[in-house]
């Protein structure tokens, strides 16, 4: 069973031999991206599940919804700014990340690193309610309303219920975040040979995580599966932004230079 095919959709793996890994080096992989994970995540999962029952009160609901658009615009972008450094710390302790050139690391990065926060909202997320953490407590879409971009938070929050449905481990999260930043797809990567090769290796630890835990279902299709929402919401907010540094031209001087340019 172990060495049955297995296709994606990205990164089409043939044969787990074609890739010439044994199981050890693969192993020593995983436990880099964990490892990484771990010491990146700004929450753990068991910080996060001694907060999740802790929810913004009414009044604090009504607080954040009469603020002016631009002071919620601003204090997304702060905490958006925030978690990004994290990815951003995540990608650096990733082996091979650092061996690839400058340009690369820019555009993995760049392009990916919204996705991976998507996917590490997935531990800050209560599917029971529909909140999120936000600004040290949870609290449920409403709390965004004067953002103005109720399209994107529904599409967001669907997001969130969905991979909290597939119930992933923080080892699962951890190979999945890696993957998704290491996609060899992305507009203006120089070595994308290189970077294929780095994702079809994640792919097989996924695999063989995914295996330790789930006998028969196919989790893996399932997380693939959710990967055309990430894109349609990364440019969602794409266009979002693009509309907002328009309008509020000081505000978005805030945002980290990754989040500035969300295309080369
Ligand atoms: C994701 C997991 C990170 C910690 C973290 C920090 C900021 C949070 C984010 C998480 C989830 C999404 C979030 C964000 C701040 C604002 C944003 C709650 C919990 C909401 C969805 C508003 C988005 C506004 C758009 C204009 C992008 O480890």
């Amino acid at each position: 069973l172990d060495e049955l095919p297995v296709h994606y959709s990205l990164g089409l793996i043939e044969d787990q031999r074609l890739l010439d890994l044994n199981s050890t080096e693969i192993e020593h992989m995983s436990q880099n991206i964990i490892q990484s994970h771990l010491g990146t995540c700004q929450f753990t999962s068991d910080e996060l599940s001694k907060m999740i029952w802790n929810a913004h009160s009414q009044e604090e609901v009504r607080s954040l919804q009469s603020k002016s658009c631009r002071m919620m615009w601003q204090l997304c972008a702060i905490h958006m700014s925030n978690a990004i450094h994290y990815v951003v710390e995540f990608a650096k302790r990733l082996d091979g990340f650092m061996e690839l050139c400058q340009n690369d690391q820019i555009v993995l990065l760049k392009a990916g690193c919204l996705e991976v926060l998507l996917i590490r909202m997935t531990q800050a997320f209560n599917p029971a309610n529909n909140t999120v953490l936000f600004e040290g407590k949870f609290g449920g879409i409403q709390m965004f309303r004067s953002l103005g971009c109720d399209d994107l938070l529904y599409a967001i929050f669907d997001l969130g219920r969905a991979l909290c449905h597939l119930s992933l481990s923080d080892e699962e999260i951890a190979l999945f975040t890696a993957a998704v930043l290491m996609s060899p797809d992305r507009p203006w990567l120089t070595e994308s040979k290189k970077v294929q090769k780095l994702q079809d290796r994640i792919f097989v630890a996924l695999q063989k995580e995914i295996q330790k835990r789930h006998c028969s279902e196919d989790l893996m299709t399932k997380i693939i599966s959710k990967l055309p929402l990430m894109k349609t919401i990364c440019n969602l907010h794409a266009d979002k932004l693009e509309f907002f540094r328009i309008v509020h031209p000081d505000i978005a001087q805030i945002f980290p230079p990754l989040y500035k340019e969300p295309s080369i």
